[in-house]
């Protein structure tokens, strides 16, 4: 009887104190929920979480509101709306909520991909910044380093030629490669144990990492046994070892008047740091460790995932290859390989990037955002602390804006005469935008684009030998990724006479 009276007054409290807290003010609609579960007890569907809100849309709106567990959370599934959390009022919207799973791979909150906003987020994001600049202007510069990587995967999969292989690990290392120039200025051989390690870990990290775990809504969860916490941690751990020892070689041979790399920028700004009593926020080597490490793992993970789903449309869509290919074979013929500057001639490989990036994107929800001060979004109240999911799937397939949305069609991105690139409707931020845009978002699209170009001048690419194609579904996570697929690469015979010729 007693605990019968005490859960019903609590019950009475807590939506009283909710409607008085909320006299005056406009909050987006809520689906239903009780004490301690929130709305918990609601949200149970067997879709992915971006396609569950996607059809919670439909009942609710464009934007509208759930707790999970104690955590008030909007999701926010319009463009225009999309647009005032990440640019108009980016700054209110800037940080990250802290949940246990992304606190174990950022050691709590560092590096700059899930730390909370504020100084010392804009320093490492400044010096990974710096850092970009100083690889645009050198003559190892990225369109070198990306082009050299794209020769080494064409000549490993030639020695795959008509086998049929997942091209997973290829991509995978030609990606991973990129980035730890950029980070460390060094590279693994095809052959590297440690690259298949990584490949291990990292898809591991992906699979646990702020996906709808239980944990990351009641930490206390963690006091009982659980696998995938398991799995994460001892993950993270392989990573932070194969970080450090890499940190230690480089360090090894770091000089302050000669800075190569990431890594180089903030060992200089840690010794800077400490030399003057600066009031610039703290370097430690966790911070260090942290920051590379995010840089990292986005380089290698989103690219390579990126790669793999435009190959797996180009065999679902064999006629958009063999057009791509013809426009190679006339704007670029095989008597010199692919450069940056023949985006602006392969007009429809860029629109096909472009719609792989709209159909499948890296992360449909991004990274969740959090009000770190009382906001609004549109004539909503938004109270410090929410937790914001742009829902980016359903504004790339929104269908007031996206002319038959649910099919993969790249022409959409060029005009009538299929002359010049153009952008049908705003709805669309693949990198998102704002204060928290995807600060590598040049790099991956001039690695998309030479490593697809590379690949289509040299290779046709052809069904496995069972004729199984891949399945377009994907597999949701922190990384919206494909699920492993065979094909088989077959060198074009135009490239073959005309190697033969020279
Ligand atoms: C990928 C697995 C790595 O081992 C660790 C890692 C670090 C940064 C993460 C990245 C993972 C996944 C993609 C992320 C990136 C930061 C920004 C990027 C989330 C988990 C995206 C898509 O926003």
């Amino acid at each position: 009887m007693w605990w019968f009276l005490t859960i019903s007054l609590l019950t009475l409290l807590y939506y009283t104190w909710q409607k008085v807290g909320s006299l005056g003010k406009k909050y987006p609609t809520c689906l239903p929920h009780i004490p301690i579960l929130g709305s918990l007890p609601y949200l149970n569907s067997s879709d992915p979480a971006h396609i569950y809100f996607t059809k919670l849309k439909e009942k609710y709106g464009h934007i509208y509101a759930f707790w999970l567990g104690p955590y008030y959370s909007v999701v926010v599934s319009q463009f225009s709306l999309a647009k005032e959390v990440l640019l108009k009022k980016g700054k209110d919207f800037a940080s990250r909520p802290r949940m246990v799973t992304t606190d174990i791979l950022s050691g709590s909150g560092k590096g700059i991909a899930f730390s909370q906003y504020g100084p010392q987020w804009r320093m490492y994001r400044k010096l990974v910044q710096s850092t970009f600049s100083l690889f645009k202007d050198r003559p190892q510069n990225f369109e070198k380093i990306i082009c050299q990587e794209a020769s080494s995967l064409c000549k490993s999969l030639a020695t795959k030629q008509g086998q049929s292989f997942d091209p997973a690990l290829d991509f995978f290392l030609a990606s991973a490669n990129v980035i730890c120039q950029f980070c460390f200025s060094s590279s693994w051989k095809q052959d590297d144990e440690e690259i298949k390690i990584m490949m291990n870990f990292s898809d591991a990290i992906i699979k646990t990492l702020a996906k709808d775990n239980l944990i990351d809504v009641f930490p206390w969860i963690q006091l009982f046994p659980n696998k995938d916490l398991t799995l994460l941690k001892e993950s993270v751990i392989l990573r932070n070892k194969l970080l450090e020892k890499k940190i230690k070689i480089q360090k090894e041979k770091f000089h302050i008047d000669s800075i190569n790399n990431l890594l180089d920028t903030l060992l200089k700004a840690k010794i800077n740091n400490n030399d003057h009593l600066t009031q610039e926020p703290e370097i430690t080597d966790e911070h260090v460790l942290m920051t590379v490490g995010d840089i990292f793992g986005a380089g290698m993970e989103t690219t390579s995932s990126v790669v793999k789903w435009c190959i797996a449309y180009l065999l679902h869509y064999p006629q958009v290859k063999e057009k791509i290919q013809k426009e190679i074979d006339q704007k670029i013929g095989f008597s010199r390989t692919p450069v940056l500057s023949d985006r602006n001639q392969l007009l429809l490989l860029e629109s096909t990037i472009r719609e792989v990036l709209r159909i499948r994107p890296v992360a449909p929800l991004l990274i969740p955002h959090m009000a770190h001060t009382d906001s609004s979004i549109g004539e909503y109240t938004i109270p410090k602390g929410t937790r914001i999911y742009i829902n980016l799937w359903s504004i790339h397939h929104d269908p007031t804006e996206w002319d038959e949305p649910e099919q993969f069609k790249p022409e959409r991105f060029l005009d009538k005469n299929k002359e010049h690139l153009i952008m049908p409707t705003a709805s669309y931020f693949p990198f998102g935008c704002g204060p928290r845009v995807c600060i590598g978002e040049f790099l991956a699209r001039a690695e998309l684009f030479l490593f697809l170009a590379w690949i289509l001048q040299r290779f046709d690419v052809d069904l496995p030998d069972d004729g199984k194609l891949p399945s377009l579904e994907g597999e949701f996570g922190v990384v919206y990724q494909i699920v492993a697929f065979k094909l088989k690469f077959r060198l074009r015979k135009a490239w073959r006479e005309a190697q033969l010729s020279t």
